[in-house]
């Protein structure tokens, strides 16, 4: 695609929480974390292994008969598995069982055991599974929200989107390629709520989407055993390059009160992103009342505020904390 160089990960190696909180933490990009121990699972988690140990309990899984999932016209079936009849479904090509087509793929993304109030937690849902997994300890326990399997079929991708919590994505076996977009390029990502309307990053249709080329795009190949840290807000995109799984896990960067309490997903906008964006849609609504020049002029208007009191291009201002907490009013 014209315009478009990739930007590679940066790759770190002999990451310790010191190295994690004092170089990469704060400066907000993601970073491929190299060689951190996650434990036995690198190597015991074979299909085999899976199968035996996640037992029959049952996973909603996402079915597809294509190798791009869109979310926001649903291309793809949920359906209802054993986890070790749907690990052993995920690794093979052909299936002699399947919903849709014999070489249809599947990909989980797991729940927690009350699946709209309960955020996935490995410990709870895969116990002897998670024995296995070592969450590293680069955050403090009580940032943590969830823990997802993410469990993939070979050639499956995933559509571009954005979560609100910090995430260490685990690759624990099979590669996988992420593509990834700055908070800063959201307006050239064609965005309905938290995914990207443009399905195909590789070869877009820049006739619909013509500002895409403008996003930045930042590229890394997960091997078995690598952790990826996504920040929150960045999107990622990603294909799985062979049969895999991984575990994320979510990690709050800001004070627990500031998310929606209501998000078992972790992708949820904070509460007063939310606030803000229902004001701007009653703003809008106002703006109804005046015909399309004076519409055009006040939303331009609108615009500019909305840049200068918000916009902030240096990559390297602190985001720590919420913005109150650190500029003087008035
Ligand atoms: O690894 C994957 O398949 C998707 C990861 C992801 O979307 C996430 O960790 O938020």
């Amino acid at each position: 695609m014209e315009n478009q160089e990739n930007i590679s990960v940066p790759i770190f190696t002999e990451v310790d929480r010191r190295v994690f909180l004092e170089n990469i933490y704060p400066k907000r990009r993601p970073a491929v974390l190299r060689g951190v121990d996650l434990g036995p699972c690198v190597d015991r988690w074979t299909v085999e292994y899976l199968g035996e140990k996640g037992g029959d309990r049952e996973v909603k899984v996402h079915v597809s008969t294509v190798a791009q999932m869109d979310f926001l016209h649903k291309n793809f079936a949920y359906r209802t598995l054993q986890f070790n009849e749907f690990v052993k479904r995920a690794s093979e090509t052909k299936h002699s069982d399947f919903f849709l087509c014999e070489d249809e793929s599947y990909y989980l993304r797991s729940l927690g055991e009350n699946v709209r109030k309960e955020p996935a937690d490995l410990n709870k849902q895969f116990p002897d599974l998670a024995e296995d997994f070592h969450v590293p300890h680069f955050f403090e326990p009580d940032q943590f929200f969830s823990s997802v399997f993410r469990i993939s079929s070979c050639g499956l991708q995933l559509w571009t989107h954005y979560d609100v919590m910090d995430n260490l994505l685990a690759q624990v076996t099979g590669r996988k390629r992420v593509v990834l977009y700055s908070p800063q390029d959201a307006l050239h990502l064609y965005l309905s709520g938290d995914k990207s309307e443009v399905l195909d990053v590789d070869a877009p249709d820049l006739k619909r989407f013509p500002d895409f080329v403008k996003a930045r795009r930042y590229e890394c190949v997960l091997e078995p055993g690598d952790l990826l840290f996504i920040p929150a807000l960045w999107f990622h995109n990603t294909l799985a390059l062979q049969f895999g799984v991984g575990v994320n896990v979510f990690w709050r960067h800001l004070p627990a009160d500031i998310y929606d309490k209501k998000d078992p997903y972790g992708n949820k906008d904070p509460v007063a992103a939310a606030r803000a964006l229902q004001a701007l849609e009653r703003a809008l609504h106002a703006l109804d009342e005046l015909p399309a020049e004076y519409r055009d002029f006040y939303g331009r208007r609108m615009v500019q505020v909305i840049q200068r009191r918000t916009f902030c291009d240096d990559q390297d201002s602190d985001t720590t904390l919420p913005r109150s907490q650190f500029t003087k009013p008035g």
